[in-house]
């Protein structure tokens, strides 16, 4: 299997983020991405190529332009002030306060955030063009001909939504591929996100729509991370009405839990017959995940791989989550290789 991949994802590496009253070094790194292009490499998966640059008219086909902008321009804007930390918000647009834009680079921050673990650095413009282009690159792979392509994507992107970014994410990489699918003449695209965290940004992007089927497979919202999204109500609205299902899981839920979920999940695919798959490849739900609580073994994910290829799809997988570095390689590249044993 061919993977996409860019240097550049190294330029978004935040300081610190808040965990259990403390600063801790950010879980979402640059090593992440480094240890699944050395699996990739020792294991031969196939290829490695660098992504083209496709400027930013297909993100725009999934983001809001006045969020790009502030993308764009915000670490300029924050250091103008003298400021040379990460920049981080410390409030929301909660509930009655005014929905207006601010004007002032830190209001800005705080409205277009959802959390506050998400840090925008010098390096994450960079970055984020350079893992939408990683994505739409693997998109064009397909188009000529590719059964199966990897986006090693970094940052990850499911959590970003069409105007605000959160959970170590900022361009929502698997709906740019998705939206990019269609654009190239599928008429009908399948989401499927795996990671252990609602895909609350990809949900909210299709939300509706009937062209993108978004399925996601997750942890409870109720205990678990993004909290405000995710639950098995959530059908989709408007025309997007039956065409977006939530499968979320008991924080403790067995492996054999899991596979039932993705067993109905998978059945959904088949009766939509899209003509392409986008997969958000988390693999937090991998047992050893310090921030997760599903108990997947690493052989677990050559199961799902082979599961996924059953399918028999043109499909493109966008690298999301993952915080058990050192095996986060070999659970990434056991589904990719599970899912080529049935092509
Ligand atoms: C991003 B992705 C841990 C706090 C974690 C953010 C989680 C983001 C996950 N105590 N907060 O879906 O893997
Ligand atoms: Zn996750």
């Amino acid at each position: 299997m061919l993977t996409i991949y860019s240097d550049t994802h190294r330029l978004q590496h935040g300081k610190a983020e808040l965990i259990d009253g403390t600063l801790k070094p950010c879980f979402e790194n640059p090593s992440r991405a480094d240890m699944v292009l050395q699996e990739v490499r020792s294991r031969d998966l196939g290829p490695v190529i660098e992504p083209v640059a496709h400027g930013l008219a297909p993100v725009l086909r999934v983001h809001d332009a006045g969020y790009v902008e502030f993308l764009q321009t915000a670490w300029q804007r924050w250091t103008a002030m003298g400021r040379d930390y990460d920049a981080l918000p410390k409030m929301w647009q909660i509930r009655r306060l005014r929905a207006a834009i601010p004007q002032h680079v830190e209001g800005q921050l705080c409205y277009y955030s959802m959390d506050c673990g998400t840090p925008l650095t010098a390096g994450t413009w960079p970055a984020i063009t350079a893992a939408a282009d990683v994505a739409l690159t693997a998109v064009d792979q397909l188009a000529a001909g590719q059964r199966g392509v990897f986006a090693l994507t970094r940052p990850p992107g499911h959590h970003a939504a069409r105007d605000y970014c959160g959970g170590y994410c900022f361009f929502n990489n698997a709906a740019i591929a998705a939206q990019s699918l269609l654009d190239r003449g599928a008429k009908r695209v399948a989401v499927l996100d795996v990671d252990y965290h609602h895909g609350n940004g990809t949900q909210d992007i299709f939300y509706q729509r009937d062209d993108v089927l978004f399925l996601s497979i997750h942890g409870d919202p109720a205990t678990e991370y993004p909290f405000f999204l995710g639950f098995a109500d959530e059908h989709g609205e408007g025309a997007g009405l039956g065409y977006n299902y939530n499968f979320p899981l008991p924080a403790a839920s067995s492996v054999a839990l899991w596979f039932a979920a993705l067993d109905t999940a998978l059945g959904e695919i088949r009766r939509y017959a899209p003509d392409a798959l986008v997969v958000s490849l988390g693999v937090d739900t991998f047992e050893g995940d310090p921030i997760s609580r599903f108990s997947l073994a690493s052989t677990d994910f050559l199961r799902l791989g082979e599961q996924i290829g059953g399918l028999g799809l043109p499909t493109a997988f966008c690298m999301e989550g993952g915080y058990a570095v050192e095996p986060i390689g070999l659970n990434a590249v056991n589904v990719l290789e599970g899912f080529s044993m049935r092509q």
